[in-house]
């Protein structure tokens, strides 16, 4: 570090690009996991939207009793009139090798806000619960080569026939029975042949220019994430400027709603994932957003920026920023860090353990099932204080027990998860505002308020790919926020 790298901050500056990932309520984790209270009974949801729309929804629904009798699903929007009136709902299958679980697939129609809504009825009375699901077209759909062929084939087979018939047509319609075709009527049957090709060549022509034009618009539809620019001002503030590089339904980029408490849920980390910072920014205009930055090594470091739109879409913008070292001001608030103890970070059945500043612990209580692709798993954590036993001192960080934050190691796949589940807050909050309009349902509280917050704190997720992951989870214990940090492996 030079002299005046000892001021309070010297911070170079660093523009950045957002990268191109498809992103959408988190990057790479498009399906949504939810564990919520449909009236009396408890249960798991999980949604896997299409990745083309229109296309078909996967919902499955895992009940805590064996007392339901049936499940009905129905999709909708989020908000609006169409949130007021549900078109007649689906059954949903139960499962022959298990009673508590229901399937059922759903056509979503358009691309937007979404919520499912999941009706469950049983002995003890029935019970609705919104799950928010955002519909982001994110590719377009190739066609095998085989069928393709195929395809090709057929069409060159189809169209020589059509243009043989109607030379056949016009050589032989105008003879009487058993008549041979001379050199006139053979003629004829030239000609009406060499029509019939340039109708055919036409009609295959205009149908390939209407394709290519349905295609075309089909990839504007195809969901595009928000840009972020950012730079680092020599005072150690960082500035992020969010920008739409154009996507169909109208998207603002002042139209942001707090979730949780803050427009902005700012997370930094360094490509080692050794480092990591859940951050706050302030809103300071259209789409502009700033935070003062805290103490910051010199290095690259990625970020992944969570919001949430008034519609009930939310959306993770990913960025980088590279900076020589930044003293910066203390952590305030909600704001947190954690770094890399030099022990390492030990995980594996059995001894996943994360220490923490108090000489507690948090420990991942898992059996040593191995971890699926995209399966809805109970990540469960529990805080010991310093003498072994479960902490009595948690509270709520930001509303809720907990806050989960699952990064691939390739930064491909971030997730920001809670005990509610993988959907926003915001966005839950809407659907349930869509829910009393209907149904005129009580006030869910996902806030557990209380004196005292159980030592343990489940998230219900689904890793979405194989590969290595960090799992960094963060709890509040006596005015303090803790985190712990763990490695999981999807085989
Ligand atoms: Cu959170």
């Amino acid at each position: 570090m030079n002299a005046s790298g000892r001021r309070l901050a010297i911070a170079a500056i660093a523009t950045l690009v957002a990268l191109p990932r498809t992103a959408s309520a988190h990057v790479g984790s498009p399906d949504v996991f939810l564990d919520a209270q449909a009236g009396p009974y408890r249960v798991l949801v999980t949604v896997r939207p299409p990745r083309v729309i229109p296309g078909v929804a996967g919902v499955e629904i895992l009940t805590s009793s064996t007392d339901v009798r049936e499940v009905r699903i129905v999709p909708m929007p989020l908000t609006g009139p169409g949130a007021q009136f549900a078109p007649a709902p689906d059954l949903a299958t139960r499962s022959r090798d298990d009673p508590k679980l229901f399937t059922g697939q759903l056509w979503m129609m358009t691309a937007g806000a979404w919520q499912v809504r999941v009706a469950v009825d049983g002995s003890r009375g029935s019970g609705t619960v919104a799950v928010p699901v955002p519909t982001l077209p994110q590719a377009t759909l190739d066609m095998s080569p085989t069928l393709r062929a195929l395809l090709s084939g057929l069409m060159v087979l189809l169209c020589a026939g059509l243009v043989s018939i109607i030379a056949a047509l016009g050589r032989e319609a105008g003879l009487a029975a058993g008549e041979t075709p001379g050199p006139r009527a053979r003629r004829r049957g030239r000609i009406a042949g060499a029509i019939a090709t340039l109708v055919v060549v036409a009609v295959v022509a205009l149908g390939n220019w209407w394709w290519t034009a349905e295609a075309s618009s089909y990839a504007r539809y195809v969901y595009k994430p928000l840009d972020v620019s950012t730079a680092v001002m020599p005072d150690g503030r960082l500035t992020l400027a969010v920008r739409d590089p154009g996507w169909i339904p109208l998207r603002r980029t002042d139209d942001f709603v707090a979730d949780h408490g803050h427009l902005m849920h700012l997370f930094i980390v360094s490509p080692a994932l050794d480092r990591f910072w859940h951050l706050h920014p302030d809103e300071t205009g259209n789409g502009a957003f700033e935070q003062r930055l805290p103490n910051v090594p010199r290095g690259e470091y990625e970020l992944f920026v969570d919001v949430v739109h008034s519609t009930g879409i939310s959306e993770t913008v990913t960025g980088r920023f590279a900076a020589s070292e930044i003293l910066g001001s203390a952590l305030t608030g909600d704001d947190s860090a954690w770094s890399e103890p030099s022990s390492g970070v030990t995980s594996g059945v059995g001894m996943d353990a994360a220490p923490l500043p108090d000489h507690g612990r948090m420990v991942w209580v898992r059996d040593s099932r191995p971890l699926t692709v995209g399966q809805l798993t109970m990540f469960t954590f529990r805080v010991d204080d310093a003498a072994g036993r479960p902490a009595t001192d948690l509270e709520l960080y930001m509303g809720m027990p907990g806050h989960a934050i699952f990064v691939s190691r390739d930064r491909r796949v971030f997730a920001h998860v809670h005990p509610s589940g993988s959907a926003p807050m915001a966005a839950m909050q809407i659907g349930e505002r869509s829910l009393r309009g209907a149904a005129r349902a009580p006030e869910q509280d996902h806030t557990h308020r209380g004196d005292s917050l159980p030592a343990v704190v489940s998230f219900p997720f689904g890793l979405p790919a194989r590969g290595d992951y960090r799992i960094f989870v963060q709890v509040k214990r006596s005015g303090r926020i803790d985190t712990g940090a763990f490695d999981a492996r999807v085989e």
